[in-house]
């Protein structure tokens, strides 16, 4: 029930790769994009292509959040 690590740092153009080793679903969802929902054993990728810090969240669990900061 967290992102771990719930903060991360990359280069712009890096794939960000979240995987869910979870037992339930969960999702990536920020401003503008959204993943859906992940199942149990799934991962899910992103290009971060836009620079600044990007939050995002799960929408079926508001306590989970994270952030990427996109250099
Ligand atoms: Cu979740």
């Amino acid at each position: 029930m967290q992102y771990a690590p719930a903060a991360l740092e990359v280069a712009a153009g890096d794939t960000v790769v979240w995987q869910n080793t979870d037992i339930v679903p969960h999702t990536v969802t920020s401003k503008g994009w959204n993943s859906g929902p992940i199942a149990a054993g799934a991962s899910w990728k992103k290009v971060m292509r836009a620079r600044g810090v990007v939050a995002y969240h799960c929408t079926f669990h508001p306590t989970m959040v994270g952030t990427v900061t996109v250099r």
